[in-house]
């Protein structure tokens, strides 16, 4: 078994903090990114907690990402918020943008926050989350770089473009779901290259279309869709939303406009979240209740919802704190003053 090292949750938070403002990100951007980052970890989603600073302190490197943008926030029309990222990582727009699309969506019943121009590398569920703690439905997709081939294809076309969806529940953490619209996270590939582990078939395909196990071949030739034609579908769907309909770049011409760097995808991200109350009113209560009987449906036969996993991981974090890889813990130290 490979190596670990125990950190408690405060020194998670710590080094993600040293780690990005050694990379030169200002203050307000090293705390939204190790909040994310943080998240993460504590949650057990390792191909999107620490491990993810690398690639933050990269990109920055790389002369791609503004290190200092302050994102811009427009109240654009009475349901729609529109953040300018201003080329910036996205944890910061989405934080200063949240407010206004709550504020509209208890107004409206549903609104939807666009950003633009963020560089983008995080999960989406802290996201969704923290909109359903509001008491709102939320719904949150985005591209990637383009590393997916649509079913029936064998060159990437599509980002591995996850959608993350948030249910508030009466008592008790929101039902949520995020997961890439690729077969997995290109993340995970990276964390099973990093360990010399094999992945899965089925997976993706090496740069002559065949299937395979080797993550550094999976790396150089094309992801898969999961689902087939069908995750294939949902990744075209987020490619329109979170690209074209709010001005922004597709996986595609996100990763033209990488240029070879390797630096985080630069896109938009579309957020809508949804007020009961507002589509039900007095009545909101009583339908959010019918809910729970689906969810108690799911688990009184054994199923788990998506999500348990993690917050059963959180429980466990806060109490024993966690656990990374030495060979990470050693990268990231390398990225701190000496
Ligand atoms: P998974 O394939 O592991 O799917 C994750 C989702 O499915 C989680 O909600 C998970 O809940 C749930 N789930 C997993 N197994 C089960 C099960 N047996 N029963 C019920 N629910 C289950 O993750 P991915 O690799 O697709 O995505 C991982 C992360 O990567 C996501 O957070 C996503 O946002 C992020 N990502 C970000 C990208 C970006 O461009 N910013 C691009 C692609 C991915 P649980 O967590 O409890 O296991
Ligand atoms: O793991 O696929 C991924 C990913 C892309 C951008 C951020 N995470």
């Amino acid at each position: 078994m490979s190596e670990e090292v125990a950190l408690s949750l405060d020194e998670v938070r710590r080094i993600s903090i040293d780690v990005l403002e050694a990379g030169g990100l200002s203050p307000e951007h090293a705390q939204a990114i190790a909040g994310v980052v943080y998240a993460g970890q504590r949650d057990e989603c390792h191909s999107h907690g620490m491990y993810r600073l690398l690639g933050c302190v990269r990109s920055v490197k790389e002369g791609k990402v503004d290190p200092n943008a302050v994102p811009d926030v427009v109240d654009h029309a009475p349901a729609v918020v529109r953040v300018d990222a201003r080329y910036g990582f996205s944890p910061l727009a989405f934080e200063r943008g949240r407010p206004l699309l709550v504020e509209k969506a208890r107004r409206t019943g549903l609104a939807a926050m666009a950003i633009n121009n963020c560089f983008h590398f995080s999960a989406l569920w802290p996201e969704v989350e923290a909109i359903s703690a509001d008491g709102l439905v939320a719904l949150a997709m985005t591209p990637s770089h383009s590393w997916v081939a649509p079913a029936g294809g064998k060159k990437p076309v599509f980002g591995t473009n996850p959608i993350a969806f948030a249910w508030p529940r009466p008592d008790g953490p929101p039902f949520v779901f995020d997961f890439a619209t690729s077969a997995i996270a290109r993340g995970e590939i990276e964390l099973h290259r990093r360990a010399g582990k094999p992945i899965p078939h089925g997976w993706a395909i090496d740069s002559e279309g065949n299937s395979t196990n080797d993550a550094t071949a999976a790396l150089a030739g094309a992801m898969l869709t999961f689902g087939g034609h069908k995750g294939s579908a949902l990744s075209a769907m987020i490619e329109l939303m979170a690209g074209p309909l709010i001005g922004d770049m597709t996986s595609a011409e996100s990763m033209a406009f990488d240029e070879g760097v390797g630096a985080a995808p630069c896109h938009g991200e579309l957020i809508l979240a949804f007020d009961p109350k507002v589509f039900l009113g007095a009545e909101a209560t009583q339908h959010v209740a019918r809910a729970e009987k689906m969810f108690d449906a799911i688990v009184g036969q054994g199923a788990r919802l998506p999500s348990q996993r993690r917050y059963e991981a959180r429980e466990r974090s806060k109490a024993n704190g966690v656990r990374i890889p030495k060979a990470l813990y050693d990268d990231l130290q390398a990225l701190l003053p000496r």
